[in-house]
């Protein structure tokens, strides 16, 4: 009796991981974009990021070359550097996601930066975002606006 209790609460657990997980992954293809979200951003600022998980299943590299979003004037693909002491964002090209594994978006590192926005980048809001693969293939997905703490980027500055 305790055991096929346990099963089926095993059972459920395993379904509402499940069902979890797909509300907040979009595929493209073989690779999946994982529990995105945009940063919100006091009225009047101009721009905002998008953070996220992408992860590659298949045994070939895969690149983001293009991001679009009907949230702001311009999206570009950006990332972080160090220049002279402090952390710059610069545009890049693509994202790479290797073959077989993931690569994170997050305060401080990779970002899609939403450059002249168009609508409040408000916590409980939403944004769309597009991205475009090296492959031709794309994925079209909603990321919920949150406030993101600046505290991860102050620790890595720490850090080095
Ligand atoms: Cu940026």
């Amino acid at each position: 009796m305790l055991r096929y209790a346990t099963n089926n609460f095993l059972k459920m657990l395993a379904i509402m991981l499940t069902l979890s997980l797909s509300l907040n992954s979009y595929a493209a293809g073989s690779v999946s974009v994982i529990n995105p979200y945009a940063r919100a951003v006091p009225a009047g600022q101009p721009n905002s990021a998008a953070f996220m998980v992408l992860k590659n299943t298949s045994d070939q590299d895969r690149a983001v070359i293009h991001a679009r979003s009907n949230a702001s004037k311009v999206v570009e693909l950006h990332t972080h550097k160090k220049e002279g002491g402090m952390m710059r964002m610069r545009q890049v090209e693509k994202i790479v996601v290797k073959a077989n594994s993931e690569t994170v978006l997050k305060p401080g590192g990779l970002h899609i930066m939403f450059i002249g926005l168009k609508q409040p980048f408000k916590a409980g809001n939403k944004a769309e975002l597009e991205l475009e693969f090296d492959n031709g293939e794309k994925v079209k997905f909603t990321a919920p606006i949150k406030m993101v703490a600046g505290m991860n980027m102050m620790k890595m500055k720490k850090q080095h």
